[in-house]
């Protein structure tokens, strides 16, 4: 367990992404549009989310100048198993690390966090790996966040009926479009839960803006307990990216897929090839998708050529180190910030209290 230094605010700027906390930055021409967007919804979130949505959201990636996709287009019925699929992966350690930490740290977590809390899973899926936190954190109150709250429901009533003292209720929420939870979620002593490394695929500018949301629906005496992806060494995090058996390749290509059914596009998923690979100088994975030949892609109202081996940016990951993101959780608003890695440092789960 690391007790981080609470007087140490200041951001380390090893991660030029970083530093666009502070100042605007000349940045690479990729990296502008996303970045305007950034800074305009931490000022005005609402609009930019009412602008920003569904396929206004999807044309304007796929028609910059360095065409991107929004990550959360890998999430259809199929994105998702092959997600879950990712985590068993021997070349994906984060989740297996994250796991590690809580069956050693488990004791140590529960002593900090205190028990009877109302923990707020963030992206709870199949809620498992909250559930496994009931014994020892006893939540007085359980309160899953996904985007279909339907589909919670058959989760939330088997786990009612194997632990009938805590309280349960799901919330549909799509967390990219701002965080506020409605009164139904108990004000008092919320612990917000949001594992995964599922932070890292903010920008740090989002990520900052995000943890001051979810420091404000922590409200008195909250706190928060993340996980979070560190920087190691690349041949790792390209393996983590690109595995040998190419399940993160299919995980990336039926983004194609599901971008056709929302958008009526013609993308043809054999005429693109997988691109993931570590970052250093940005602290990020990086996967795109990346033309094998020159193709035209239409959707209704529209069209786009891309020339042999031109990419479209489906997603980033980024990587902390101990103190980087520390730092982040105290300019957020968080007090103390205590941390646990696994045996090779390779993840951390934060406790940050409000
Ligand atoms: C969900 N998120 C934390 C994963 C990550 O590692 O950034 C998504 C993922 N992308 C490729 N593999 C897994």
């Amino acid at each position: 367990m690391l007790q981080l230094d609470e007087n140490k605010t200041e951001i380390p700027v090893e991660n030029p992404d970083m530093r666009g906390l502070e100042l605007v930055r000349e940045t690479p021409q990729r990296e502008r549009a996303r970045r305007t967007t950034d800074a305009l919804r931490l000022r005005n979130r609402e609009a930019i989310a009412r602008l920003w949505n569904g396929r206004e959201e999807l044309l304007a990636g796929l028609n910059a100048p360095q065409a991107w996709i929004p990550a959360k287009y890998f999430y259809d019925t199929l994105g998702s198993q092959l997600f879950d699929a990712i985590t068993s992966l021997p070349e994906y350690y984060l989740t297996r690390s994250e796991a590690a930490i809580f069956s050693r740290d488990i004791g140590d977590i529960a002593r900090a966090v205190g028990t009877g809390c109302n923990l707020i899973d963030l992206g709870a899926g199949n809620c498992e790996k909250a559930a496994s936190l009931f014994a020892s954190l006893k939540p007085a109150h359980y309160v899953a966040v996904d985007l279909s709250a339907d589909y919670l429901e058959t989760t939330l009533a088997r786990l009612r009926h194997q632990f009938p003292d805590i309280a349960m209720s799901g919330l549909g929420l799509d967390m990219t479009e701002g965080l506020s939870f409605p009164d139904s979620v108990p004000d008092s002593r919320r612990l917000i839960f949001y594992p995964g490394s599922s932070i890292g695929n903010f920008t740090p500018v989002d990520a900052a803006g995000f943890l001051s949301d979810l420091r404000r629906e922590c409200r008195q005496h909250g706190g928060l307990l993340i996980g979070v992806d560190l920087i190691k060494e690349k041949a790792i995090l390209d393996a983590a990216y690109d595995d040998a058996l190419g399940v993160t390749a299919a995980f990336n290509l039926n983004a194609l897929n599901n971008v056709n059914s929302v958008l009526g596009s013609d993308f043809d998923v054999r005429d693109w090839r997988h691109c993931g690979f570590y970052n250093q100088t940005m602290s990020r994975a990086e996967m795109h998708v990346e033309t094998r030949l020159a193709v035209d892609v239409s959707w209704p109202g529209g069209s786009r050529r891309f020339e042999a081996g031109e990419r479209i940016h489906t997603e980033n990951s980024y990587k902390y180190s101990l103190e980087e993101f520390g730092a982040l959780l105290r300019r957020a608003g968080f007090r103390s910030v205590t941390a646990w890695t696994d045996q090779r440092n390779w993840f951390a789960l934060f406790y940050a209290t409000a």
